[in-house]
């Protein structure tokens, strides 16, 4: 889609919207369906109503103390958003257009306080908010910075994790027309931001994502920020295939921008200085420009979510309806009894897991085996000498590179091995999974039971949360070998200024084999408790969400007979299929 469709599909839109409207309205139709489903629909077109309102809005996400407020401030170009080095952003802040600048909180019931910038501050807050009537909705700033006139920039409290995952947040997400997500180069893209990105960022289709990896001023050479950018670009690449990666200094571009002192110079500010540039420039060029287009496939992805859930709901319905009562007591007694025995089922397979993770594990001794015979001859190929007779690397060369150099060999087999088998445990407890559903005959109810944008999580990204809830710490920097192989790589560092360094190495060749080896039967010993416990919470998923899809089904036939149901589904199907037709041809 672009600019020039954009008329078509705002008209798209409209229609779509009075489809669903007619079909909301229908009151055969929504007593079928439910109170609760038509007070789901109500809510999301709500929502769609408040998106064709509100301005544009670009939201920054991230765990703790990434420097999202920083990154805000930097492209704002003003101190607006609170920054400090203890967590900070205590509210919602909503940074907005407005000629002079002002300061409020919008507390729950409705109450505007007026506050000032220092007012906003964690530690100001809690003291001025015990006297407040009501708890803080959000905090709204307006200013005139000049990207203000052309959209609206909301900064979050740091993410703790899923669990306690704020509601309020989760409204700002999926509210949200375009995300930043803030990570830091200091600390590692770790597994829960991970599963933050691909349970809650990447189903709802974001047109526009970026991921800032922040504070590139802190590294201590380009080759390391490198390393590090290209690590989250491969794990991005994989859950969120649409992010933008930038490697930033928030801090760096906010002090320029003030005419402050900028941080120490490490080699990279040219670096980080182009990238926060073509940042601001893909803000400008891709979204800014973009933005009625960019508006436009959000609020139509939406109605499809909005279509998809209803088409869901209709086809368990129409499941049901080609059973009786008695049939579906029957059923629901059966799926019991199912339970019982499939639950004895996964115990059984467990000693076929373990056999696996042996299997797997022996093949990965194999492996080291090998890449170590291999390392060898490349060890012995630092003394080689060029065609003159010419030592290809000099002793200094030598003495300064060849610890980091073994190092980094030994790590990268080491997370190679562990990363490739970490995607077959995942496919092997995934597969066991869907094996169990299928046996339980609930792959459709399940299906119906939940809306596909809950649906497209599990059955899409189940994978990768498998491989998250399996994490096992991977080694591989100097900091953090595991510990068996780091004992060795410390002896040799000891005894480096002594005697020449691959004469030591190779005498302790073996040890820095075994030592590994023995550190990846530990690694394994661990994925295997892990991937016995996703195993049983699989189950335990599958289980609750046949119990669910039958208990809705036999409320509803308390009610209606099922040739009241057939006949009504008939209709809301018709109704249905315009608005479909709509939505399959605007492409999202
Ligand atoms: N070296 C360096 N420090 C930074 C950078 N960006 C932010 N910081 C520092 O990191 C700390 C946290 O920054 P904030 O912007 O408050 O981080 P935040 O993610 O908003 O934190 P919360 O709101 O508490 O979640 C502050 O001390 C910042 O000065 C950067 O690019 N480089
Ligand atoms: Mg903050």
């Amino acid at each position: 889609m672009d600019s020039a469709n954009i008329n078509t599909a705002e008209q798209n839109i409209a229609q779509v919207k009075t489809a669903l409207k007619a079909f909301v309205e229908n009151e055969k139709i929504a007593k079928m369906l439910g109170k609760d489903f038509v007070s789901e629909m109500n809510d999301w077109e709500a929502l769609i109503e408040k998106k064709s309102e509100e301005p544009f809005t670009l939201v920054i996400l991230g765990e703790f103390k990434r420097g999202k407020s920083t990154i805000i401030n930097a492209l704002l170009g003003k101190e607006l958003a609170p920054i400090n080095v203890t967590p900070e952003t205590y509210t919602i802040n909503e940074i907005s257009f407005g000629h002079t600048q002002y300061v409020e909180a919008i507390l729950e019931n409705g109450m505007r306080v007026p506050l000032s910038l220092e007012d906003i501050t964690r530690e100001k807050l809690e003291q001025r908010m015990k006297l407040f009537p009501a708890k803080i909705s959000y905090v709204q700033i307006k200013d005139n910075a000049p990207i203000l006139k052309e959209i609206r920039i909301v900064d979050t409290p740091g993410l703790s994790d899923l669990e306690s995952l704020d509601k309020q947040v989760m409204d700002y997400i999926v509210n949200a027309d375009a995300i930043m997500y803030a990570a830091s180069c200091l600390l590692p893209f770790s597994e829960s931001e991970q599963l933050f990105l691909a349970s809650h960022v990447q189903p709802q289709r974001f047109g526009m994502l970026y991921i800032l990896v922040n504070m590139i001023d802190a590294m201590n050479s380009q080759k390391d920020a490198d390393k590090i950018l290209k690590r989250v670009r491969n794990i991005s690449e994989r859950i969120v295939p649409n992010a933008i990666v930038y490697g930033i200094s928030g801090a760096d571009e906010l002090s320029r921008k003030l005419g402050r002192e900028r941080p120490l110079d490490k080699g990279t500010r040219e670096f980080y200085e182009t990238q926060f540039f073509q940042f601001e420039l893909s803000l400008q060029r891709d979204i800014i420009m973009q933005k009625d287009v960019i508006r436009s496939k959000r609020v139509l992805t939406m109605l499809s979510q909005m279509c998809d859930e209803t088409a869901a709901k209709l086809r368990l319905i129409s499941d049901m309806a080609e059973l009786d009562k008695q049939k579906l007591a029957d059923r629901a007694k059966e799926f019991e009894e199912q339970c019982e025995m499939l639950s004895k089922a996964l115990e059984e397979k467990k000693p076929a897991l373990h056999l696996s993770i042996i299997e797997m594990q022996q093949e990965a001794e194999a492996w080291m085996y090998e890449f170590f015979s291999k390392l060898r001859a490349s060890i012995l190929d630092c003394r080689g000498k060029d065609a003159d007779g010419n030592d290809l690397y000099s002793s200094e060369d030598i003495e300064k590179h060849f610890y980091s150099f073994l190092m980094e060999k030994v790590g990268e087999a080491y997370r190679n091995c562990i990363e490739s088998h970490r995607d077959r445990i995942a496919e092997i407890v995934e597969g066991t999974g869907r094996e169990l559903a299928s046996a339980l005959g609930i792959d459709d109810l399940s299906k119906a039971a939940k809306a596909p944008s809950v649906e497209m999580i599990m059955t899409s990204l189940n994978k990768n949360v498998t491989r998250s809830v399996m994490g096992v710490q991977l080694f591989g920097t100097s900091e953090t070998f595991p510990p068996a192989t780091m004992s060795v790589f410390s002896l040799i560092l000891k005894k480096k200024k002594q005697t020449d360094i691959i004469d030591i190495a190779l005498e302790n060749y073996d040890d820095i084999r075994n030592n590994i080896v023995k550190d990846i039967k530990t690694v394994y010993q661990d994925l295997e408790t892990k991937a016995a416990a996703r195993l049983d919470s699989l189950y335990q998923y599958q289980v609750e969400m046949g119990r669910e899809a039958l208990n809705q089904a036999q409320q509803l036939m308390m009610v209606y007979d099922n040739d009241e149901i057939r006949q009504t589904l008939v209709e809301a199907k018709q109704m249905l299929a315009e608005p479909q037709r709509i939505l399959a041809e605007s492409k999202l």
